[in-house]
C-alpha cells in the first residue's frame, strides 16, 4: 500500500469514528492483537485464512522498523529480499504448499548469524563490511526450511562483547547505541542487545542470539521475553561469528515460551559442520518442544534452588520477587528442594574464552569467500580496529583481546585444557550439574541476573521467563556511558537452569510459570512502540 493510500485509510477510519485503540486491534473489521504480543499462532491463523499476507507482515515490520530504529538503533540492516522472500511464499501458500510451521514469519538474525544473500554479517565491525560467507549458516538455512522470512540483522555489543573492557552493552561502530524500550536511554544489556528490543517491541515476531555467557538470557529478561539459551550443541554454530566453540549457542528471543519453543523445534539439530551436535542424544532426534509445554508441568515437580550461590543481599527488587516466585511454583505443586552447590564461588579466568577465541575466530575468517579487509587473525582483526576511527578505539579499548593475545597459545595447548578442566567442575559436580544429579531435580532456579555463568562454562541449557518490573518510583542509576541501568519499570526474569538436552523439561516448566503468572501481558508497557500495526497494511 502507497503512503498516500495508508494516509487515506487512516484518515478514512478517524472519519468512521473509529477510535486509534480499535484501529490498532482489528485487520478487516475483526479483533486482532497489536503486533506487541502477536504470536506465531496468531499470524499463521490469520496468513492460512487470507486474512493478511507475508507481504503484509513484512510492510508492517519494516514500518515499525524504520518508525523507532532511528532512536533504538536495534536494528542493523533490513533484508532487501524481504517483500520479494514474502511474495514467493504467499505463492506458495496459496499453491497449497506449506514449507513448514513457521511458514511466512518475519523473524530478526543478531548480526554474527551469517546469511548468503546481500546482507552482511559483521558482528557490528567495519572489519567485516562486505566480506561474503561460501552459504548460509546451517541456523539461517534450517529458518528458512521452516518457512520463515529472514527480516534483517540486529545489532549486538560488538563482537558479541569479546572486545573491549570499557565499551557499553549494544553499542557497534556499524549499528551505533542500541537503547532499550522500557525507559529513555535504557542499558539494552547484551551481547543479542538489538534482537532483545527488536523482540520486546514488535519489530519482528522474535529474534535470535547467541550467548557464551549472558548474552541471550540478560537482554531477554531486560525486554520482558522469554529467552531459550539451548546445550552448547543443540543448535549448530556453523557460519556464526565466534567466541568459544566450548560455550557459544544459539537461540530465540520471543514473547511467549510456546513462541520460543516453536522456533527452537525449527533451528535445533545435527550439522556435519559443527561436530559438538553429535552429542544431541537419541540419535539426534529433537523432543517435540510444544508438546511439552503443560499447564501443570510443576506438579510433582522437584526445582533446586541454590541458596549458597545467590546472592540475596544484590538487587532486592529481584530477590523479593525470587522468593514471590519460589512460592508460586511451591503453589503449583513443585517440590522446592535446598540445592546448594559444593563449590560456592568458583574462580574462572578468561583463558578459555581467550584461547578458543584465538582458534575459532580465525576457523571462521578462513571460511570467508570475501575477506574485503584480509582479516585472518585476532592480531589482524585488533591492528585493524586500533586504526580504523570509526572503531572509536581508544575510547572503547582492545582490551579483551589484548589479554588473549598475550596468552601466547590457543584452545590446542595443555594449558587451556588444565583451565577448561577446572570449568568442567565448577559447573559440573562442583556447580549446576552436580546439585541437579545429587538431588534429583527437574531444575534449579535463580533470578535471571545471577543465572548464567555456571550454565556458560558447562554448556548446560536455561530458559528465562519475565518475573517482575522495577516500581514506578524506582531511582535511575546510570553506567559511565550513561545508559539507564536500573530505573523505574524495567523487567526482570526467572531462569530454569537444566541437564543438558533437557530443553523440553525447562519449557514445560517454564511455560507452567509463564500461564499461572503472565507478568509480561499485566507488566508495565515500553515507553517507546510504534504506531503502525497490521490493519495499516491488510486494512482494518
Ligand atoms: C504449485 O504446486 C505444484 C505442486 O507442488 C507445483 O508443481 C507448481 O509448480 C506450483 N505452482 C506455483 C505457481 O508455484
Ligand atoms: C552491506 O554492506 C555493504 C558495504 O557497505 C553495503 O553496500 C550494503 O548495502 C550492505 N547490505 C545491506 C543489505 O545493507
Ligand atoms: C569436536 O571437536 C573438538 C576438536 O576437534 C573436540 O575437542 C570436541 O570434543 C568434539 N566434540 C564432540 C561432541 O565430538
Ligand atoms: C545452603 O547454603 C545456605 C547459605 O549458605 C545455608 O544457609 C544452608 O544451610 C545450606 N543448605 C544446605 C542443605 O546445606
Ligand atoms: C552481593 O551483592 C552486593 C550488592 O550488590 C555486593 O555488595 C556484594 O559484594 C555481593 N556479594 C558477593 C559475594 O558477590
Ligand atoms: C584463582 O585463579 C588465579 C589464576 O589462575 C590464581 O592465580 C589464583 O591463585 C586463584 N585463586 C584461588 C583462591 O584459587
Ligand atoms: C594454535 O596453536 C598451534 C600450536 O601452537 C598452532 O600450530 C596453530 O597454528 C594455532 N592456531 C591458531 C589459529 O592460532
Ligand atoms: C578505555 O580504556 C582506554 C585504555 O585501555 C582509555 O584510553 C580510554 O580513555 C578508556 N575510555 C573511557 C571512556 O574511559
Ligand atoms: C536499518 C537501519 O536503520 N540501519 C541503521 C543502523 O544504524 C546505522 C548507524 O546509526 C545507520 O546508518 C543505519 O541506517
Amino acid at each position: 500500500m502507497t503512503r498516500l493510500a495508508r494516509l487515506l485509510l487512516v484518515a478514512s477510519s478517524l472519519w468512521l469514528g473509529i477510535t486509534d485503540a480499535q484501529r490498532r486491534t482489528t485487520v478487516k473489521g475483526q479483533c486482532f492483537p497489536s503486533m506487541l504480543d502477536v504470536t506465531i499462532d496468531d499470524l499463521s491463523k490469520g496468513l492460512s485464512s487470507g486474512r493478511f499476507t507475508s507481504v503484509d507482515l513484512v510492510n508492517t515490520y519494516l514500518a515499525r522498523i524504520a518508525e523507532v530504529n532511528p532512536i533504538l538503533h536495534a536494528v542493523n540492516e533490513v533484508n532487501p529480499d524481504a517483500l520479494a522472500i514474502a511474495a514467493d511464499l504467499d505463492a506458495k501458500r496459496a499453491n497449497g504448499t506449506l514449507l513448514g510451521p513457521l511458514h511466512g514469519i518475519p523473524i530478526l538474525l543478531k548480526d554474527n548469524i551469517a546469511t548468503a544473500d546481500k546482507m552482511n554479517n559483521t558482528a557490528g565491525s567495519y572489519a567485516l563490511l562486505g566480506a561474503k560467507v561460501p552459504r548460509d549458516s546451517t541456523l539461517a538455512a534450517k529458518l528458512r526450511q521452516a518457512g520463515a522470512i529472514i527480516l534483517g540483522k540486529t545489532n549486538l555489543s560488538q563482537w558479541a562483547n569479546y572486545r573491549s573492557s570499557n565499551s557499553s552493552n549494544g553499542w557497534t561502530a556499524i549499528g551505533g547505541q542500541t537503547y532499550g524500550a522500557y525507559y529513555p536511554n535504557e542499558d539494552p544489556s547484551g551481547s543479542s542487545s538489538g534482537s532483545g528490543v527488536a523482540s520486546s517491541i514488535g519489530l519482528a515476531l522474535a529474534a535470535l542470539g547467541s550467548e557464551t555467557s549472558g548474552s541471550i538470557l540478560s537482554p531477554s529478561q531486560k525486554g520482558n521475553l522469554v529467552g531459550i539459551k539451548p546445550t552448547v550443541g543443540l543448535t549448530s554454530r556453523y557460519l556464526v561469528i565466534p567466541i568459544s566453540s566450548h560455550q557459544d549457542t544459539v537461540g530465540p528471543m520471543a514473547r511467549t515460551v510456546k513462541d520460543a519453543a516453536m522456533i527452537l523445534q525449527a533451528i535445533a539439530g545435527a550439522d556435519s559442520h559443527d561436530n559438538y551436535t553429535s552429542a544431541i542424544p537419541n540419535g539426534g532426534k529433537i523432543p517435540d518442544y510444544v508438546a511439552a509445554l503443560k499447564v501443570d508441568a510443576l506438579k510433582g515437580a522437584r526445582i533446586g534452588v541454590p541458596y549458597n550461590a545467590i546472592n540475596f543481599s544484590s538487587a532486592p527488587v529481584e530477590i523479593a520477587a525470587f522468593r514471590a516466585a519460589i512460592s508460586t511454583i511451591e503453589s503449583l505443586g513443585a517440590t522446592i528442594v535446598s540445592a546448594n552447590f559444593t563449590v560456592a564461588s568458583p574462580n574462572t579466568t578468561s583463558i578459555v574464552l581467550g584461547a578458543d577465541f584465538i582458534s575459532d575466530l580465525a576457523s571462521y575468517l578462513s571460511e570467508l569467500t570475501v575477506n574485503p579487509n584480509n582479516i585472518h587473525s585476532v592480531a589482524d582483526l585488533r591492528a585493524f580496529t586500533q586504526s580504523f576511527p570509526a572503531e572509536d578505539y581508544p575510547d572503547r579499548n582492545t582490551a579483551v583481546w589484548d589479554s588473549a593475545l598475550a596468552l601466547g597459545y590457543n584452545n590446542t595447548d595443555i594449558r587451556f585444557w588444565t583451565e577448561y578442566q577446572k570449568n568442567q567442575y565448577w559447573g559440573g559436580e562442583g556447580g549446576m550439574l552436580g546439585a541437579i544429579e545429587r538431588n534429583h531435580l527437574d531444575a534449579l532456579i535463580m533470578p535471571t541476573s545471577q543465572s548464567p555463568g555456571r550454565a556458560a562454562i558447562v554448556g548446560a541449557p536455561v530458559v528465562t521467563v519475565p518475573m517482575g518490573f522495577y516500581p514506578a518510583t524506582q531511582p535511575v542509576v546510570k553506567t559511565s556511558r550513561g545508559l539507564v541501568s536500573t530505573g523505574p519499570k524495567l523487567p526482570f526474569g526467572l531462569s530454569f537452569l537444566g541437564a543438558k538436552f533437557t530443553e523440553d523439561k525447562l519449557l514445560g516448566l517454564a511455560y507452567a510459570f509463564e500461564q499461572k503468572t503472565l507478568v509480561r501481558k499485566k507488566g508495565p508497557k515500553p515507553y517507546l512502540v510504534s504506531n503502525i500495526e497490521l490493519g495499516d497494511y491488510a486494512g482494518f
